[in-house]
């Protein structure tokens, strides 16, 4: 059986908040309407204070790039255990905006962190749960950051270089070309066309795991 975790992925500004919103019409249009949302780091509230710790500097104390990823599988495996397992074990859907992936991008990518000890962390701590999905959302970091530029202070992530997030896009397009199961989406296309296609990829998908229950023409 297919997970029903759905995970939307991308760099900063990418439009993955608006994702979110476009899947879960596509579920509630299917009469799915059990859908638990989650976002990494955060979920719980010892994640969502490991969040605050990982976007935020700490005074006079540089944050590793070790601790970093370390914060970053604490809070995951918090959420992992408390809130995406038991709601998927009662059948109920998840949303997550961003999970492993983004790890895999943003700590093996941008920070240039080992891939065998990514692969340790990620092999320990979220095991054998694995997205049905991921819509990974595609856009040159400029593009991104110049949307999240204009909507608020950087925080300590978005401060990065230009060189971070491009490292971070190449392993996002590498991992997505290596696995079926992540449908890269061009994000630099207007809204609507990417939500059309949002809608005609998660259309599909559910057809193939045989939850989709309505023959309509939706969006
Ligand atoms: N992080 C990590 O390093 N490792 C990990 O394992 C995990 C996370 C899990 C989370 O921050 C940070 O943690 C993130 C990665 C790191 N850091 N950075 N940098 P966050 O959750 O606060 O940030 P985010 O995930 O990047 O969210 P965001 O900046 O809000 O991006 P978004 O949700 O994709 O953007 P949006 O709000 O949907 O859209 C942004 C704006 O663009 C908005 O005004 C939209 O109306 C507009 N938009 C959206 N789509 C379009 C299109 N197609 N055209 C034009 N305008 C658009």
């Amino acid at each position: 059986m297919k997970s029903k975790f759905i995970v939307i992925e991308g760099l900063e500004g990418v439009g993955k908040t608006t994702a979110c919103n476009t899947i879960v019409d596509v579920l509630n249009y299917q009469g799915i309407e059990d859908i638990v949302f989650t976002r990494e780091p955060g979920g719980t509230p010892l994640a969502e204070k490991l969040r605050e710790l990982i976007k935020n500097s700490v005074e006079n104390e540089e944050i590793t790039n070790k601790a970093e990823l370390l914060m970053i599988y604490a809070a995951r495996i918090q959420l992992v255990t408390h809130v995406i397992k038991p709601a998927l074990a009662r059948g109920a859907w998840v949303i997550g905006d961003r999970h492993d992936l983004s790890s895999q991008a943003y700590q093996g990518g941008g920070r240039c962190i080992d891939a065998s000890l990514l692969r340790c962390l990620r092999n320990t701590i979220v095991d054998d749960l694995k997205p049905g999905i991921t819509l990974y959302l595609d856009l040159p970091p400029a593009i991104g950051l110049k949307r999240a530029y204009n909507r608020n202070s950087l925080d300590r992530i978005e401060q990065e270089s230009l060189d971070f997030f491009e490292r971070a896009r190449e392993r996002y397009l590498t991992l997505a070309a290596q696995d079926d199961s992540i449908i890269t989406i061009d994000a630099s296309q207007n809204i609507t066309k990417v939500n059309t296609q949002i809608k005609f990829i998660l259309k599909s998908w559910l057809n193939q795991i045989g939850e989709n229950k309505c023959i309509g023409t939706h969006g």
